[in-house]
């Protein structure tokens, strides 16, 4: 990235996004000074070469662009004081995927945003393009950061997976397919309203890429208004996805894929159950069909792509049984509208719900209760969780995830027939771990040390 060569440009946040950041501006010779609130990740960086510089002393003057990581505030409620500052003196603020934008890649960009299932969608693009044989790069918000990626030529294919948080700070990316899947209330925290999150999101669609082929989710009522005002906008080339209904587009039912593209229709089944479950992930399928065929891959060797997808971590993972009781760890579902989903999937379900809690409430659970044995509550969460959920199911305060397992798996082990220990919390990590995959290793690592008290577990 040499736009900023001889410049200096202030990173904010120096985690996997601002580190990556640092790399790649430092390669494209730019100076960069660079700040964390963390004083253990500020010394970190310092030992890796980077110039910390205390933010009471830059010389806004002197600076070029700030570029704050994704998980910084940049706008009320909760703006962050540096951000304020270099707003005020007038500096670009940019975030890294608006530096990949400007590095004016070649290859086609297929773009993805959401509220659930992004990451799948993402994984599950650049697996059927693996498997036909293109160069495919896949990262963004999920797995590696956008400026870590390795360049592709022109016939190659980089898929991002794009959140709300890099896609407000993203001004000229030209995603070739953009997708926006669905969308329920998240981050509401940093983002203070419905209106402003789904606003962020719908910057993945842009007026100035003449070209771009919107692929979008209308089975939610916020995604199917984005749908509506694409249409009136007359958005170029619209694909309308959907796991509920027909539409003039992909969709998916009962298993089976319809496409309906061109005044053409095709018609297959899947059989994704194992690495793809749930009818969430149906939708994750019509999107990631929808994507490939754009890109020129026939329908039949997608399905099979599909067939063959393993899953990915984290994400309804079901990783261990011990005698009548199925694990599943499904970390990723940190809003209620994900835990609904993989509520949906299982029957006789005790469920380890809790953390901290993101500003969307609970009730989207109810129709699901009826799958839910026992709730185990654990994290900052758990009060609250336990008066909404007063009366309409039985609760235990855990307390933690280890109390959680032990007496989740206790009760479970008591059914006659088969029955699903679910960690699906609702709520971000950041109470107890740094991220979701902590957390999940946390549940994996608790079932592990059940199953050496207890007998042998299957994997
Ligand atoms: N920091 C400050 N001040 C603050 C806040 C944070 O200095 O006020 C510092 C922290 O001390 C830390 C760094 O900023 O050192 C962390 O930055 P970050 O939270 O942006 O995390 P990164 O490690 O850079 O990871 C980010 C994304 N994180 C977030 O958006 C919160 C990762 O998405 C992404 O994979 C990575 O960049 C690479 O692009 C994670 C995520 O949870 C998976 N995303 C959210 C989601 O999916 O719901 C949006």
């Amino acid at each position: 990235m040499n736009e900023f060569r001889s410049q200096m440009v202030m990173v904010l946040g120096l985690g996997r996004s601002g580190m990556s950041v640092v790399r790649s501006l430092t390669a494209g010779g730019a100076h960069i000074i660079a700040w964390d609130d963390n004083e253990e990740t500020r010394a970190r960086a310092q030992e890796r070469g980077v110039e910390i510089v205390d933010p009471q002393q830059v010389e806004w003057s002197r600076i070029a662009a700030m570029v704050p990581s994704p998980g910084i505030s940049i706008s009320n409620p909760g703006i962050h004081p540096i951000v304020s500052a270099a707003r005020t003196a007038n500096v670009p603020i940019l975030g890294d995927i608006e530096l990949f934008a400007r590095t004016g890649q070649v290859a086609s960009i297929v773009g993805i945003t959401g509220t659930n299932g992004k990451s799948t969608t993402t994984a599950l693009i650049g697996h059927i393009l693996e498997q036909v044989g293109r160069s495919v790069r896949v990262g963004g918000n999920f797995g590696t950061p956008v400026l870590d990626l390795e360049p592709v030529g022109s016939d190659g294919v980089f898929v991002l997976e794009l959140s709300s948080f890099q896609l407000e700070l993203t001004e000229s990316l030209c995603c070739d397919i953009a997708s926006l899947l669905n969308l329920s209330p998240d981050h509401l925290d940093r983002h203070g309203s419905m209106s402003s999150y789904v606003a962020a999101k719908k910057r993945i669609f842009s007026a100035n890429c003449h070209s771009q082929i919107a692929v979008v989710g209308i089975d939610d009522k916020y995604s199917r208004s984005v749908f509506d005002e694409l249409m009136e906008s007359h958005h170029s080339s619209l694909v309308p996805i959907s796991a509920k209904r027909p539409c003039e587009g992909i969709y998916v039912l009962g298993n089976v894929l319809h496409e309906h593209l061109h005044g053409e229709s095709f018609q297959t089944n899947l059989d994704i159950t194992k690495g793809l479950p749930g009818s969430h992930n149906m939708q994750n399928a019509a999107a990631a069909y929808a994507a490939a065929r754009v890109l020129g891959i026939c329908a039949s060797s997608i399905v099979q792509s599909l067939n063959s997808y393993g899953g990915l971590p984290h994400r309804l993972q079901e990783f261990a049984q011990i005698r009548n009781v199925r694990f599943v760890n499904d970390s990723k579902a940190t809003n209620a509208s994900a835990a609904s989903r993989a509520l949906e999937c299982f029957e006789n379900v005790f469920w380890i719900a809790g953390g901290r809690l993101k500003q969307d409430d609970i009730e989207s659970v109810w129709p699901y209760l009826e799958n839910v044995r026992h709730v185990f509550l654990i994290g900052e969460a758990a009060d609250k969780f336990s008066q909404a959920l007063s009366g309409r199911v039985p609760y235990t305060l855990s307390g933690d995830l280890q109390h959680a397992v032990v007496a989740a798996f206790e009760m479970a082990q008591t059914e006659v027939a088969s029955a699903v220990v679910l960690l699906a919390p609702a709520c971000s990590s950041y109470d107890q771990w740094s991220n979701f995959e902590e957390r999940g290793e946390a549940f994996q690592n608790c079932v592990e040390k059940l199953s050496i008290a207890v007998g042998p577990a299957a994997i």
